[in-house]
């Protein structure tokens, strides 16, 4: 193990692309830092790992003490173009040092259309589209369900099982897990309805069009087609476990939609951007969303986000009624120009599908021995493991945590997820070289089998 120097001032691909730990984790410098957060930073923002960032790029994070930590989780899947990729930084750059901030509303600027082009350009389906630029996901989120309201003018609005789409009031009401996204700040958003998801590990094994259809007949029953404004659905249900429906689901859904003129938004935001292997993960089974909402992936870590979707749909909104003051930022659009060049151009589709194959091999071959991993799924660099009791088959959260924890005191940064938190996720930069990826993997892997070791003693 080589030693770091304590000061690391350059970030990017430039950084030594190697785990390297020359302190505990946390080391001393965070955990100064983490006694001041708890006296000046709200209670109720988590931390998933007691280190701060001083550098990131490739497949490293670099912490204040000068430990290089593997990247798996990609600050919850933004960074797949690479952490302060040399692209996005010069255009960032460029951008900050001739104007911040005028609002796209009041004098506007070329980039923000340059942005909304190039996602009217890449998202599925070649129909005339439009996009509007906002700052997160849950903003995105709540704009296509405004824009879906005033093109149908009907309200009620269909989420599913495991379902998460953000902390605003309205994307709470969509979001299905109480603890800690919703308990104890409601009231909630009304005319928003839940219907069941295909959850193949879960659901008995019913194929995709079952389950679609078990799904519409709750939405018919309980609400009527020609009350529902829009159906919206991640494609691959992030934040609830990284579930896969069943093929079949999603075009069921879909079509179902097409018949009763419902808007089917795809909640795109996790799983945009080249992370499941295409730019978007409706792609692998040829859905063309209504609406789009992307964001995460969109402009290598600056804030932006947006709604994507058929011209007369996104135009039925009477002027001003869609905006915000930092909509589409000039400084995150250069970044999104850039990011978006950077997928089209840069093999990251392939690079993720690489990073998913390896992934999915290394825990296939333990789950074919371990029973307490219940399911490997996902799609490209999108993956995760489900843990579950060996003998009583029951969600073993407390198994991924313990993972989780010892792969993190090991230098590698991996999250959890699932409405149960019985699952690992990998989200690692696309970017990340394959060596640290199957390093990182050895790690998480060697966790899992001492963790059995010592509950069978
Ligand atoms: N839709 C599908 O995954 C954000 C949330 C992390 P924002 N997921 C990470 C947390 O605990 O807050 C997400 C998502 C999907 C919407 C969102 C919301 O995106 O940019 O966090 O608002």
């Amino acid at each position: 193990m080589t030693i770091a120097e304590p000061t690391i001032t350059t970030g990017g691909p430039a950084l030594p692309q190697e785990r390297r730990l020359v302190t505990g984790i946390p080391g001393p410098r965070s955990t100064e830092l983490m006694q001041r957060k708890q006296s000046a930073v709200a209670a109720g923002v988590g931390t998933t790992m007691p280190v701060f960032a001083a550098a990131a790029g490739g497949g490293v994070v670099v912490d204040v003490d000068g430990n290089s930590l593997i990247d798996l989780g990609s600050g919850i899947a933004v960074t797949g173009v690479g952490n302060a990729h040399p692209h996005i930084v010069d255009a960032v750059a460029e951008q900050v040092a001739s104007f911040t901030h005028t609002c796209f509303m009041v004098t506007p600027y070329e980039s923000y259309i340059a942005v909304a082009e190039a996602l009217n350009r890449v998202t599925p389906g070649d129909h005339a589209k439009r996009s509007v630029l906002f700052n997160s996901g849950a903003e995105a989120v709540e704009n296509a369900v405004k824009i879906a309201r005033a093109h149908t003018g009907r309200q009620a609005v269909v989420a599913f099982d495991h379902a998460y789409h953000g902390r605003t009031n309205l994307t709470m009401a969509l979001t299905a897990k109480a603890m800690p996204y919703k308990r104890g700040f409601g009231p909630f958003a009304s005319e928003i309805y839940r219907a069941p998801v295909s959850y193949p590990l879960r659901d008995g094994g019913l194929s995709g069009e079952q389950a679609a259809r078990a799904a519409i007949g709750r939405i018919e029953k309980q609400i009527g087609g020609d009350q529902v404004a829009a159906i919206i659905i991640e494609p691959i249900l992030g934040e609830g476990g990284f579930i896969v429906p069943a093929d079949g689901f999603l075009p069921a859904l879909a079509a179902w939609a097409r018949e009763n003129g419902v808007v089917f938004i795809a909640d795109e935001v996790q799983t945009g951007f080249a992370r499941t292997g295409r730019m978007f993960a409706c792609e692998h089974e040829d859905v063309v969303p209504d609406l789009i909402t992307t964001a995460k992936g969109i402009a290598g870590g600056l804030p932006l986000s947006a709604v994507t979707g058929h011209a007369e749909i996104m135009d039925a909104v009477h002027t001003g009624g869609l905006g915000g003051t930092y909509g589409g930022n000039p400084v995150a659009c250069a970044a999104a120009l850039a990011s978006i060049d950077a997928f089209e151009n840069e093999g990251l589709c392939e690079a993720a599908d690489r990073i998913g194959d390896i992934i999915v091999r290394r825990f296939r071959d333990i789950a074919a021995s371990d029973p307490r991993v219940a399911d490997v799924r996902g799609r490209g660099a999108m993956i995760a493991i489900e843990f579950c009791d060996a003998e009583t088959g029951e969600p073993d959260a407390a198994l991924a945590t313990r993972v989780a924890k010892a792969a993190h005191a090991q230098g590698v940064i991996v999250l959890t997820c699932g409405t149960f938190g019985n699952v690992i996720r990998f989200l690692p930069p696309l970017t990340i070289p394959l060596e640290l990826l199957v390093e990182g993997l050895d790690i998480v892997a060697t966790a899992l089998r001492d963790d059995s070791q010592s509950s069978a003693r």
